[in-house]
């Protein structure tokens, strides 16, 4: 088996800071927490940008400032979020390619998000895409429910997407597929020949979703944008959360990745700095 790569997702778009203390939602908690994670034995941070009190924000500028604070700080694989947060225009959430971070997400299809829905149509989903080509940024094509990976292989048919990628399957959101080891083997069974994959449970979900994947020979994504609970009613931090894993793959003889072996095992080139781009332009 690969090395397991343990990706740390310590924001997203949905988590408040009245539900935890413990997000890191400037650029400076950021690059504190991704020396944590690093340490705790993560190879990628998944990043979404919020402002100093808290809000949703997707400014080209913010998230210079995070990539530059996480490179300051560790040698982690920066991965960008264009799934950003509902509401978010489809221009807004490609903004930020322009910085070239090493991989970014692309959702492979609209899926209901507790009562919203986070749109993701064909549209949608091939600007994203060419954005992704024309800065050499790569996907981490992000499965919500069976149908995205069908989706996923239309885009590689239509020549938008290459495959194979690496997959991230998000289950468990309330409207997407249900975080069960069943559902898990299901989709790694239908995966595109040759792709990567990890695997991230909403909630209680993430650490049994997460030892599954382990066992399987796949890679894991924890944090608080998926989870906040280290157990139940005790709140967690995001280095807890990867330590966990860490300690989990060592008991089972499973070595966990440096971010440079994650980039080999990704076929990523070297690790990258961000690119001054000017201000606010999504080109
Ligand atoms: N916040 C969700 C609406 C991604 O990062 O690419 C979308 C999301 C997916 O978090
Ligand atoms: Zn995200």
């Amino acid at each position: 088996m690969d090395p397991l790569i343990i990706t740390c997702a310590p924001v997203g778009g949905e988590v408040t800071l009245d539900q935890t203390p413990h997000l890191p939602h400037t650029p400076a908690l950021l690059g504190d927490t991704a020396r944590k994670i690093r340490e705790a034995g993560a190879s990628i941070v998944h990043v979404h940008c919020r402002t100093d009190d808290g809000a949703n924000t997707h400014a080209v500028e913010r998230f210079e400032e995070a990539f530059r604070e996480v490179r300051a700080s560790s040698d982690l694989i920066v991965q960008f979020s264009t799934g950003g947060a509902i509401g978010m225009t489809p221009v807004e959430r490609a903004a930020v390619l322009a910085l070239r971070p090493e991989m970014a997400t692309l959702t492979c299809g609209t899926v209901n998000f507790g009562d919203d829905v986070f749109e993701n149509s064909f549209p949608i989903m091939r600007g994203i895409a060419a954005k992704m080509r024309e800065f050499g940024v790569r996907p981490e094509l992000e499965i919500f429910d069976k149908g995205h990976l069908t989706n996923a292989r239309r885009l590689a048919k239509e020549g938008v997407i290459d495959l194979p990628q690496h997959v991230d399957f998000v289950l468990g959101v309330p409207g997407g597929l249900d975080a069960t080891v069943q559902n898990l083997c299901d989709l790694v069974d239908a995966l595109p020949e040759g792709c990567t994959w990890s695997a991230a449970g909403i909630g209680r979900q993430q650490l049994p979703l997460a030892m599954a994947a382990i066992a399987m020979g796949g890679h894991v994504r924890v944090g608080l944008e998926d989870n906040l609970y280290y157990s139940k009613g005790r709140l967690a931090t995001n280095e807890e959360l990867v330590a966990r894993i860490k300690r989990i793959a060592d008991e089972a003889g499973r070595q966990v990745a440096t971010p440079d072996e994650a980039r080999a095992i990704l076929g990523l080139g070297p690790m990258r700095s961000p690119q001054g781009v000017a201000t606010g332009s999504p080109n």
